[in-house]
């Protein structure tokens, strides 16, 4: 979580500064949080379907958008994302913990309209709070990484960290706090 966090001068750099702009044109205008994902090479841990939604505290203004950006070719084998078509217009599922603080609710690969979405490196795809989505585990020899910028506006970002929701943020800063510490 919060690579932006360790190395604020990401903020500044390309994917950031575009990323917001198409951020600001489907939806959000802040940066809320972003994160890296790798899949390692046969790790084979899927990710759980979800919503978004399933994992925030409640906000008057749910509008949001999630761009996931390939850093890897993503494929079905190594852990492409799979979204379910139209699911952005849905209401929330319930959601149960499916293990090291995720969270799942019920679909699957046969749900009308989930689709893989393979992408090149560099390629994004974008989700909002109701899109039911998910990735397979990473079954090949390469990695699988990601990029997540998570984007939503000012005020409900306010909201959220008032209510204690940082994504982990604070304890990132521990962690580096501790590792400074260490050495
Ligand atoms: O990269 C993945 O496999 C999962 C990402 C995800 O769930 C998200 O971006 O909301």
């Amino acid at each position: 979580m919060w690579p932006s966090a360790l190395h604020p001068e990401l903020g500044d750099m390309p994917l950031h500064q575009w990323a917001l702009k198409v951020a600001r044109e489907l939806v959000g205008d802040d940066m809320d949080f972003d994160m890296l994902i790798d899949k390692a090479p046969q790790s084979g841990t899927p990710t759980p379907w979800h919503q978004d939604a399933g994992y925030w505290v409640d906000l008057p203004d749910t509008r949001a958008v999630s761009i996931w950006v390939a850093l890897d070719t993503s494929t079905v084998d190594n852990g492409c994302m799979w979204y379910v078509q139209g699911s952005h217009k849905t209401s929330i599922r319930p959601h149960r913990p499916a293990g090291g603080g995720a969270i799942e609710c019920d679909c699957s690969e046969d749900e009308p309209g989930a689709t893989p979405v393979p992408l090149n490196p560099g390629e994004a795809a974008a989700h909002g709070g109701a899109t039911l989505h998910y990735s397979r585990g990473n079954t090949t020899d390469s990695h699988r990484r990601a990029y997540i910028l998570n984007y939503r506006s000012s005020v409900m970002i306010q909201l959220e960290r008032d209510q204690g929701m940082d994504h982990g943020l604070s304890n990132n800063e521990r962690t580096v706090r501790n590792t400074a510490a260490t050495g």
